[in-house]
């Protein structure tokens, strides 16, 4: 008999856990920019935790900006879905409730969402690159196509900045009540950035009084989140309907651990998302800056390596000794630049990572990993690399997972089998590595020449650009197996100390 589907809480197995609560009793509160497989195993299962635990208003009304396949399964099963949690031994299966309903690829179903007197809180997670914002100078970036469209035509916008200020300046204009913005992405003083974004839009708009409204009005509070989600495969919905007795097409799967830091700042209330575990502070950055170091540029480096040498998922490169050495060096070359933080201890939080990358129920590619380097990287690796140079550590970990990147540029494995660069800064990264002739010295200059990617300290600094020469060099002339294997045996001596 074909099972049923996902559509109500009545139809589940005994022993699946669901919410403690009535979805139909609560409105919505929150509208989430951004609502793929992250916002589902993060965000949405605080907020249902806190709906269970304290009540409200604060259901979700999620947004997808372009795609509709997730709008698609989420509304045919009333928002319900099954998050399998896999830990090493043991997997088990959550039915969540706290998202009402999906609006996709829809801007103006979504500015009316962002106009809705009842929402008190906007979150988003639209990936590093979604925001159309110039990290550099902190103003919407006026090369991006959405920014500029927008620009252009301020009544309908598409993208993420355009419709913020639009539906900001309407809610003015309603005198509904300003919500809070909460960027949840691996960004640095992610709501500062927003909030900077957001306000330069205003100001592009030759606003400039709704954008001293907003600064006055608007708070952006900066988060901290993680969680490692995979994309769902078909596996993830055999198990949830193995587990519920349901064909969920909706279902998600991720690991055990779960993290929110959050700075306590919303004028406008807020969900009781401690309920879900969550840790509210006055200042995110001391936690961001060693997640956003160690695990993601941990991750970023084991992503480029490990792909280059084949292994399909993060938990085989931790399999590999060599790469699993390189990932604890990087660790310990991060935590090194961190100050000390109340009550964390860097070298266990370095073995809880080791000991999560090498999961053997989450299948995290290195590819999806991969993705997006040039939004990634500077946050991950850059920087650090920069402190760690003023500093006077060593810069080596950091060039390492450079020349990994650079390398993977390069859009094909040592035997030659090609892979298509997913990144929005891929095709002049392409047209650059065109002109050059492959070798350490000209791949490296043009990298390090594209405008607005890699800091002008570094990029001159002779020792740092030594260090990526030095691997750049021997990939390209052994491969990357073989490379790996001489900077385990060369570096240690060079590693911080
Ligand atoms: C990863 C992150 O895809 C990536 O770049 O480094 O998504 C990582 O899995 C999360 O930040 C974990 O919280």
């Amino acid at each position: 008999m074909k099972p049923f589907r996902l559509t109500s809480l009545a139809q589940l197995n005994d022993s699946v856990c669901v919410p403690g609560y009535t979805p139909q009793d609560h409105g919505v509160g929150i509208v989430h920019l951004g609502v793929g497989a992250f916002h589902r195993a993060h965000q949405a299962v605080m907020t249902d935790s806190a709906l269970a635990q304290q009540g409200g208003d604060w259901r979700i009304v999620g947004v997808s900006l372009r795609s509709k396949s997730v709008a698609n399964a989420l509304n045919a099963q009333n928002g319900l879905y099954t998050l399998i949690e896999r830990g090493g031994s043991a997997t088990s299966a959550r039915v969540i409730a706290s998202i009402s309903h999906v609006v996709a690829a829809d801007p103006q179903a979504t500015l009316e969402a962002l106009c809705d007197p009842n929402i008190r809180i906007v979150t988003l997670t639209v990936t590093e690159a979604g925001y159309g914002i110039d990290r550099v100078n902190r103003f919407p970036d006026t090369n991006n196509a959405t920014v500029i469209a927008d620009v252009a035509q301020p009544d309908t916008p598409k993208g993420v900045l355009g419709l913020l200020v639009k539906s900001i300046a309407c809610r003015r204009e309603g005198e509904h009540c300003p919500f809070t913005v909460l960027s949840c992405d691996n960004l640095p003083e992610n709501g500062a950035l927003l909030r900077d974004g957001v306000i330069g839009f205003a100001r592009c708009l030759d606003n400039d009084e709704l954008a001293d409204w907003i600064a006055d009005n608007i708070a952006f509070p900066s988060c901290m989140v993680d969680r490692i989600t995979p994309a769902p495969t078909t596996d993830t919905h055999h198990e949830a309907l193995k587990q519920t007795g349901c064909d969920d097409q909706a279902s998600i799967e991720t690991e055990p651990f779960t993290q929110w830091i959050i700075e306590d700042n919303f004028p406008s209330g807020r969900p009781q998302w401690e309920a879900g575990g969550a840790l509210f502070v006055s200042d995110v950055t001391p936690y961001e800056r060693m997640k956003l170091m160690m695990l993601n540029g941990s991750h970023s480096m084991l992503a480029y390596a490990g792909y280059l040498t084949g292994h399909l998922y993060v938990r085989d490169v931790m399999a590999d000794a060599n790469l699993s050495m390189l990932v604890q060096r990087h660790f310990n070359a991060a935590s090194r630049l961190l100050k000390p933080l109340a009550r964390v201890n860097f070298d266990d939080y370095a073995v809880a990572l080791a000991k999560r990358f090498a999961n053997p129920a989450i299948a995290h590619e290195t590819y999806q990993i991969a993705s997006d380097g040039t939004q990634k990287l500077p946050q991950r690796i850059f920087q650090p690399a920069l402190e760690a140079l003023e500093a006077e550590k060593s810069v080596r970990p950091f060039a390492f997972a450079t020349a990994m990147w650079m390398r993977y540029c390069l859009c094909r494995l040592d035997d030659g089998s090609p892979y298509e660069l997913r990144d929005p800064r891929a095709e002049d990264i392409i047209a650059a590595i065109g002109k050059s002739d492959h070798t350490a010295g000209s791949l490296s200059d043009v990298l390090h020449a594209l405008p607005q990617l890699i800091p002008q300290r570094l990029a001159f600094n002779d020792h740092w650009r030594h260090d990526v020469h030095v691997v750049l060099d021997a990939i390209l002339e052994n491969g990357c197996r073989a490379a790996i294997q001489r900077e385990i045996a060369t570096d240690f001596s060079t590693a911080p100390t």
